[in-house]
């Protein structure tokens, strides 16, 4: 069964609505994957959580001596996280790779990047594996991972969430490797559909996998359009605003917060994001008139309705700490407590699961 070199599906051309629609079967991608590649047009293909976790399961029950490199999205790394497939593949060989290191700002350490993924995972069951930190745009981070690669001659499946970037790490290793690249890369989510073997060198088998599309990003909620806020290539901005009490500040239309303190201070906040997402301070009993007035121009969810909250409280214990609140999909904010104070996030569309979580600073 010839299979398209897009997506791994199989390739047919009876049923034109269906996985892997092809008009002639000499064709090597199906109609899916040559309209995100030739128009950026999407076909929705979703996968469903059970395939997603008996393709991983089927891989650890077949595979004798499976290597799996868990991929991360370094911008959303608490959203991109999956705690069931990381018990599945616990007493296998497993690699976690954070990915996108490029959104980065340049002045930031690795070495602190590696902690903190270090210290993430030191109580969970990957806490042996090891940790690679990379990008698929950039040379000098996928090199020593092509080294890595190329020394191994079990099975080395490539895993996690969708959009995380496993097909373009993999399109970049065969890249390094005087290969010519041909996996389907896009934004939207679900891009592979099927596994696909990659020979990158005699005995050496690198196998690109579905990824699960998780509903705790923001990019859910949003038009498809404009996912391109999520999924990008240059390095994040990093924006600082101080806020008094009361205050509010909007990421364009798809989140705002307020802040809220027990005595009077101005304090500062860190913001971590797109550099195309409109950034607007206003007062906090004008938020929802700004949010009204302002609705076109801004982006926004699909739907808009009452909205949801996220409150986090900070109690005197906590004034001379540093936090980041992180909203997965659109970035981070990161602050010194100054005082007792409420940060309430918004997000204006009710019944949406957008992690928002509290951490410690990531860099
Ligand atoms: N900034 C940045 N973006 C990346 C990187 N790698 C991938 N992307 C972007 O992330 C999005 C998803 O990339 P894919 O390679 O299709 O992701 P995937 O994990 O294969 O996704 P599925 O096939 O849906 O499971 C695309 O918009 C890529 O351009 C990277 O290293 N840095
Ligand atoms: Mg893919």
């Amino acid at each position: 069964m010839k299979k398209c070199i897009g997506c791994g599906i199989c390739l047919q051309t009876t049923i034109s609505n269906k996985p892997g629609f092809t008009n002639k079967l000499e064709n090597d991608y199906c109609l899916r994957c040559f309209r995100i590649k030739n128009y950026n047009d999407l076909i929705d293909q979703e996968l469903d959580q059970e395939t997603f976790i008996a393709n991983i399961k089927n891989i650890v029950h077949n595979d004798k001596d499976p290597i799996f490199y868990y991929i991360l999205d370094i911008f959303d790394l608490e959203g991109t996280r999956m705690l069931e497939i990381e018990n599945l593949i616990a007493n296998k060989t497993v690699v976690i790779v954070i990915n996108k290191i490029d959104l980065i700002p340049k002045s930031v350490k690795l070495s602190k990047i590696r902690k903190y993924v270090t210290k993430m995972f030191a109580s969970s069951k990957l806490a042996n594996a090891k940790i690679i930190l990379t990008a698929s745009d950039n040379q000098k981070l996928i090199l020593p991972f092509l080294n890595i690669v190329l020394k191994s001659f079990q099975n080395q499946y490539f895993i996690g969430a969708s959009n995380v970037g496993k097909s373009s790490l993999i399109n970049a290793l065969m890249k390094a490797n005087n290969l010519v690249p041909k996996i389907l890369e896009s934004r939207y989510f679900n891009t592979t559909l099927e596994l696909i073997d990659i020979n990158l060198d005699s005995g050496v088998k690198i196998i690109d996998t579905p990824g699960i599309a998780r509903n705790n990003s923001i990019a859910h909620i949003m038009n498809q359009k404009d996912w391109q806020y999520c999924y990008f290539k240059k390095e994040l901005r990093q924006y600082t605003f101080q806020l008094n009490s009361e205050q509010a500040m909007f990421f364009s239309g798809l989140a705002w917060f307020t802040f809220i303190s027990e005595t009077k201070i101005r304090q500062n906040f860190h913001i971590y994001v797109n550099k195309e997402i409109l950034l607007h301070r206003t007062k906090q009993n004008n938020a929802a008139n700004y949010f009204t007035k302002n609705k076109e121009l801004l982006i926004t969810p699909t739907v808009i309705d009452e909205g949801q909250e996220y409150h986090f409280k900070f109690e005197k214990s906590d004034i001379g700490k540093e936090f980041d609140i992180s909203i997965s999909g659109l970035g981070w904010i990161n602050f010194i407590v100054q005082s007792e104070q409420e940060i309430t996030f918004i997000i204006p569309l009710k019944n949406q699961k957008t992690l928002i979580s509290l951490r410690e600073p990531i860099i």
